[in-house]
């Protein structure tokens, strides 16, 4: 059967701009929310500077929910025109505090595992989850 070999090679092409459409956030079969340890995800760090970031945009901590290890260094880096905080809603164990627009802040992750909710003091509807592992 020679369509054996095209149908192959046709499936491995839809992989490869499949990969294509996740670094740029397109999108292939599911919307990259939830999962901790998706392609889209790693893909997306390390082509910042290899550290974890959150990225707030929209009025959105964007990812939502990030799990990182104890300790680690999370850069917030705020892309909006307004200046935003991000800042832990129970215990205060991390705070940002004023992120001025087009500028980061680094901070440091708890050290003990846990899930983190965290808010914008500024707008409290804004709401994302460090998860420490
Ligand atoms: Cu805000």
């Amino acid at each position: 059967m020679p369509f054996s070999f095209p149908t192959g090679t046709a499936r491995l092409v839809a992989a490869g701009a499949c990969a294509l459409a996740l670094t740029t956030q397109v999108g292939c079969s599911d919307g990259g929310g939830g999962g901790g340890d998706s392609a889209t995800e790693s893909a997306t760090r390390s082509s910042t500077d290899g550290g974890t970031q959150v990225t707030i945009k929209n009025f959105k901590f964007q990812p939502a929910s990030l799990a990182v290890s104890p300790g680690a260094k999370v850069t917030v880096v705020n892309k909006d025109s307004t200046t935003h905080t991000l800042t832990a809603s129970k215990g205060g164990s991390f705070n940002t505090g004023n992120i001025a627009p087009g500028k980061s802040v680094t901070f440091t992750a708890p050290s003990k595992a846990g899930d983190f909710p965290y808010t914008c003091t500024i707008h409290p509807f804004m709401k994302g989850t460090l998860t420490v592992k």
